[in-house]
C-alpha cells in the first residue's frame, strides 16, 4: 500500500492514525461484550475506518455529516464522549434517544451528526435538504452523507443525486463499496463496473478513492470539500473497501471467499498506516503502546460509567409527550375586512401570508414555480418570493420529503405540495418513518407541512381521486388537518406552518372551486383539535369532515325535519373527540360519514371510541357511512355508486327510526 503525505504536517499524520485507532479499539471491545452477552447487536466497520475518519477529519466541525451503521469513526472523530455512545447502545438515558432507538439510529445537532433510519436511503435526501438550507442561508459549507453500495440500489439514491445535481447542492455522496450488502455481492446489486460510473448519468463529478488509504481519503475529501464550498455542487465518491466481518455479528461471513478476506486483510487501513508512520519515524513503539493504553483506559472508564447508569425508566405520559414537539398555539385574530373567495383562493392567500411571515419557509413541489402548481395555488409566488424559496422539484416524492426533513434540521421550514395526494405513496417511507418518528427518537422536530390535494367526485379515476388520510392517521407523530371551508383552510394552514411538527394538510379538489365563503383578508390562525358544530339538533349526531360536510349539509337543508348535531372535525390528529362525546350524550345516536372506503378508516375508530365512552347513552347502533371497498372508478355513474353520498340519507333515516 502506497502512502503519500501530500505535505501534511506530522501532527495531522499522527492524528489521523489516532483517530482511526479509537473506533477500532472500541469495536474490539464491543465484540468481547457481545460474546459475553452484554450488548445485543453489533454492525462492524472494522477495515473501513479510514473512510469515516478521513471524511470527518476533512470537514469543518460545523458541517453536517450523515453516517450509516458502520461509521463509528464519524462519531468518535467528532469527539462525542464515549460514555454517551455506550449509553446509547445500552438504551440508557445518557445516550441520545432515551432508550427509544438502537445503535447508530440517532442524530445530535450538537455534533452536527444526523444518523440514519433503518431504511438506509432517505438519509441521502436529508443531506440534500441540509445542503439546500446552507446554500439559502449563504453558509459556505459542505455536507457529507454516507451509504453502502447495497443501498445505492434504492430509488432514494437516484432521487437524492438527481436533486442535488439539478439544484447544485454542495453534498459529498460517500459510497462505501465494501463488496457485500448483507450476503449479496456487488455483481447481483448493479451492472456497471464502478458505482462512480453512475455520476455521469446525473451530470455530476465522481471519483474512485482507495477507502483503505487514510491519506488518500483525507486529502481528496479535503480538496473536494474546499472546492464545493466555493462552487456548490454535488460530488459522488466511491470508496473501495471491504467488509471484513459479517453484516452484523450473528450473520457471519460464510458466503465470503476466504481469498477475498485474505487479500483485503492484508490491506488493513490501520496496520498499514502504522507501518508507514513508523517508516517515517513519526511514531515510535513506545508512543504506540502509550497511545493504545490511553485509549483502552478511556474506553474502560466510559464503559464503567455507562454500565453503572440505571436502566431507562419512563412513564407512559413521558413517552406520549415526546411524540410531538411542544407547540404553544398563538392565536392571531382576524381583522374585519373580508372577501368572498373560494377554498383554493383561501389556501393560496394563507400560504402567501405565511411566506411573508416566515422568511425561512421554503416551498417545494412539482410545477409550483412559474407554472403556479396544477391547481394554481402558488401562482405569482415566484415573482413575490423568488425562485430560491418557491422551487420546482423533479418528480421524486421520497427524495423531496427527505429534503424537507433536511431543511428542517438546518433551521428552515418546508412546505411540500404533493401534486395529487395519491402520489404521496411515492414519498410514504420518509413521512411515516422519518418525519413522524424523529422527535420521539431524538428530540428533533420535522417542521414540514405536506399539502395534499385529494378527493373524488371529479371523474379522475383510481389515481387522482383518493382521500388517503387513513394511511397517516394510523401513524403516531403526524398531525392531520382536513378543512371543509375556505375560512378554516386559511386559518388552519397558518397554524400548520407555525407548528414545528409534521402536518399533512388535506385539500379537497372538488371543493377548491365550488365552495365560497367570506374570508378575512388579514393573516389569522385557527387552533388544531377543535371541531366545529355546524348545526344543532336533538335526534342524532353526525360526524364528518371534508366533502362529507357538504354532502350532509345538503341533506339537512333538504330535510329541515331532521334535527341533528353536525360536527365538522376539521383536524383528525389531534381529534376533538370530546365534542363528539358531548353531542352523542345529548342525542343518543351517532352516524359517521367518511369519503374514503369504509374499512380501517377514521370512522371506525370514532365509532369504537363512542361505543367505549358513550355506551349507556346510545339509543341505536352507531353507523358508519363510507365508500365502497373498491378502487375509485373513473366513469361518472360508477364513481357516484362508489361514493357514499347517495347512501347517507338512507342510513340517517334508518337510524332515526331505530
Ligand atoms: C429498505 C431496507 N431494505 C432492507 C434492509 C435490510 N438491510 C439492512 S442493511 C442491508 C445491507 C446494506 O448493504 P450496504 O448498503 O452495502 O451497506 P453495508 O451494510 O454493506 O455497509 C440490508 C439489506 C433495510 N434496512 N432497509
Amino acid at each position: 500500500m502506497q502512502f503519500q503525505h501530500h505535505g501534511l504536517s506530522p501532527e495531522i499524520l499522527v492524528d489521523l492514525y489516532k483517530a482511526m485507532l479509537k473506533p477500532r479499539m472500541i469495536e474490539e471491545k464491543m465484540l468481547i461484550l457481545l460474546r459475553q452477552g452484554k450488548i445485543s447487536k453489533w454492525f462492524s466497520g472494522i477495515g473501513q475506518e479510514a473512510i469515516s475518519v478521513g471524511v470527518t477529519m476533512a470537514l469543518d466541525p460545523e458541517e453536517y455529516i450523515l453516517p450509516m451503521h458502520r461509521n463509528l469513526g464519524v462519531f468518535t472523530t467528532r469527539n462525542i464522549p464515549l460514555f454517551r455512545l455506550f449509553a446509547q447502545w445500552q438504551g440508557k438515558m445518557s445516550g441520545f434517544t432515551k432508550g427509544r432507538d438502537r445503535s447508530f439510529h440517532f442524530g445530535t445537532l450538537e455534533y452536527k451528526i444526523v444518523g440514519m433510519i433503518s431504511h438506509l436511503g432517505p438519509q441521502l435526501g436529508v443531506a440534500d435538504g441540509i445542503a439546500l438550507a446552507d446554500v439559502l442561508q449563504k453558509n459556505k459549507r459542505a455536507t457529507a452523507v454516507f451509504t453502502g453500495e447495497g443501498a445505492t440500489s434504492e430509488g432514494d439514491f437516484h432521487e437524492a443525486l438527481n436533486i442535488a445535481a439539478v439544484w447544485d447542492l454542495p453534498v459529498l455522496f460517500c459510497v462505501e463499496n465494501n463488496g457485500y450488502g448483507l450476503s449479496t455481492p456487488v455483481n447481483e446489486q448493479f451492472r456497471c463496473k464502478h458505482i462512480a460510473d453512475k455520476g455521469k448519468g446525473y451530470g455530476i463529478e465522481s471519483y474512485i478513492i482507495d477507502g483503505n488509504n487514510i491519506l488518500e481519503v483525507y486529502t481528496k475529501v479535503k480538496a473536494l470539500s474546499k472546492s464545493i464550498r466555493q462552487r456548490p455542487r454535488p460530488v459522488l465518491l466511491e470508496f473501495k473497501t471491504f467488509r471484513m466481518r459479517g453484516h452484523e455479528e450473528a450473520s457471519g461471513t460464510k458466503y465470503v471467499p476466504q481469498q477475498l478476506l485474505d487479500e483485503w486483510g492484508a490491506k488493513d487501513p490501520i496496520e498499514n498506516y502504522l507501518q508507514y508512520l513508523k517508516s517515517q519515524e513519526l511514531i515510535s513503539e513506545v508512543e504506540e503502546v502509550a497511545l493504545k493504553q490511553g485509549i483502552l483506559k478511556e474506553i474502560d472508564q466510559n464503559l464503567q460509567r455507562a454500565f453503572e447508569e440505571d436502566i431507562v425508566q419512563s412513564t407512559s405520559t413521558n413517552e406520549l409527550n415526546d411524540v410531538y414537539k411542544e407547540f404553544i398555539y398563538q392565536e392571531v385574530k382576524e381583522k374585519n375586512e373580508v372577501a368572498n373567495i373560494r377554498l383554493v383562493d383561501a389556501i393560496s392567500q394563507g400560504l402567501r401570508q405565511s411566506m411573508e411571515r416566515h422568511s425561512n419557509l421554503v416551498l417545494l413541489g412539482q410545477d409550483i414555480a412559474d407554472y403556479g402548481g396544477v391547481f394554481k395555488i402558488t401562482e405569482g409566488f415566484v415573482e413575490a418570493f423568488g425562485p430560491e424559496r418557491v422551487r420546482n422539484t423533479p418528480i421524486c416524492e421520497s427524495g423531496i420529503v427527505s429534503a424537507a426533513m433536511g431543511l428542517s434540521l438546518n433551521n428552515m421550514k418546508a412546505m411540500v405540495e404533493m401534486q395529487f395526494a395519491d402520489f404521496v405513496s411515492s414519498g410514504f417511507n420518509p413521512i411515516v418513518n422519518y418525519l413522524a418518528k424523529v422527535h420521539y427518537r431524538w428530540n428533533e422536530p420535522a417542521d414540514v407541512v405536506i399539502r395534499m390535494p385529494c378527493g373524488a367526485g371529479v371523474g379522475a379515476g383510481p389515481f387522482h381521486s383518493q382521500t388517503n388520510e387513513a394511511w397517516f392517521t394510523k401513524t403516531p407523530g403526524l398531525k392531520i388537518v382536513y378543512p371543509a371551508f375556505p375560512y378554516d383552510a386559511k386559518g388552519l394552514l397558518a397554524t400548520a406552518i407555525n407548528d414545528p411538527n409534521p402536518v399533512l394538510f388535506f385539500e379537497h379538489k372538488a371543493l377548491y372551486r365550488s365552495i365560497y365563503q367570506d374570508v378575512p383578508e388579514s393573516y389569522y390562525t385557527l387552533p388544531f383539535g377543535k371541531a366545529n358544530l355546524l348545526a344543532t339538533g336533538a335526534s342524532i349526531t353526525i360526524v364528518t369532515y371534508g366533502a362529507g360536510v357538504h354532502w350532509v349539509l345538503e341533506i339537512l337543508e333538504k330535510h329541515p325535519d331532521i334535527s341533528a348535531d353536525l360536527i365538522d372535525l376539521r383536524t383528525l390528529q389531534p381529534l376533538d373527540i370530546e365534542t363528539v362525546y358531548t353531542s352523542v350524550k345529548k342525542t343518543g345516536r351517532c352516524m359517521i360519514v367518511q369519503e374514503d372506503s369504509l374499512f380501517g378508516g377514521i370512522a371506525s375508530d370514532i365509532a369504537s371510541l363512542v361505543m367505549e365512552h358513550c355506551f349507556e347513552f346510545l339509543d341505536a347502533p352507531i353507523r358508519r357511512v363510507g365508500s365502497m371497498e373498491t378502487p375509485i372508478p373513473f366513469a361518472k355513474q360508477l364513481e357516484e355508486q362508489y361514493l357514499p353520498k347517495t347512501r347517507i340519507l338512507e342510513v340517517l333515516t334508518a337510524l332515526l327510526a331505530y
